[in-house]
């Protein structure tokens, strides 16, 4: 399998699910400008969306959107509970909250990182940002990870776009419980090899 990539986007998530799978695999980073992969490739003609993250599969066929990938490697690596079974009411939390974090925050963190976004648009993102991660941080007050005491591709993808707070004026020290959580995340071996793989450590 390979991960097409950019260092610490959205697809830093997927990365984090492939470390944890324990599954082989290969990473190549995508200049999002020009859309060129690192070996020179048209990556349009890999995700005719041109976003990535996009795993490309043994077989050739090419998965995108980062919760399908991520639910993907889960179930080829059952063994690593990153994913409850298909058929247990978890899998539908954990459905929830990729939803969740998909649409309500990483959707939100988007227009930071528009160049075209207005100074309205910006705003009204920061407003749900705030009323989001103060439902997130209630939730992960009281457990370890999202869906409990085990780490699940949820918290890859919950990790990965905290992460993007200090790139905007959103202070994550507001909520103790979201730094304590981004801390015991960032420190799982997994975790620390996707960023230091992607040159963020
Ligand atoms: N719905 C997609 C969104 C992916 C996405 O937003 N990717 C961003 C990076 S975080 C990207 O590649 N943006 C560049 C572009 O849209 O041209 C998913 O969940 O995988």
């Amino acid at each position: 399998m390979k991960l097409f990539y950019k260092a610490g986007a959205c697809s830093l998530a997927s990365h984090i699910a492939l470390v944890e799978s324990g599954l082989p695999f290969d990473i190549e980073a995508v200049d999002l400008k020009t859309k060129l992969t690192a070996s020179g490739a048209d990556f349009t003609q890999i995700n005719s969306k041109g976003y990535v993250p996009a795993l490309q599969l043994d077989s050739g066929e090419v998965l995108t959107e980062g919760p399908a990938i991520m639910q993907y490697v889960a179930d080829q690596a059952p063994e690593k509970h990153l994913a409850p079974l298909a058929d247990a009411m978890a899998r539908y939390r954990l459905q929830g909250w990729l939803t969740f974090i998909g649409t309500e925050l990483h959707k939100n963190f988007s227009p930071f990182f528009n160049p075209a976004a207005t100074s309205d648009w910006k705003a009204a993102a920061m407003a749900n940002l705030q009323r989001r991660l103060d439902y997130v941080a209630q939730q992960v007050d009281s457990t370890q990870y999202l869906l409990g005491n085990e780490f699940s591709i949820g918290d890859a993808y919950l990790f990965t776009v905290l992460g993007w707070a200090k790139h905007i004026d959103l202070d994550l020290g507001k909520w103790p419980a979201l730094v304590a959580y981004q801390a015991r995340v960032g420190a799982r071996p997994g975790v620390q090899a996707a960023l230091k793989a992607e040159g963020l450590i």
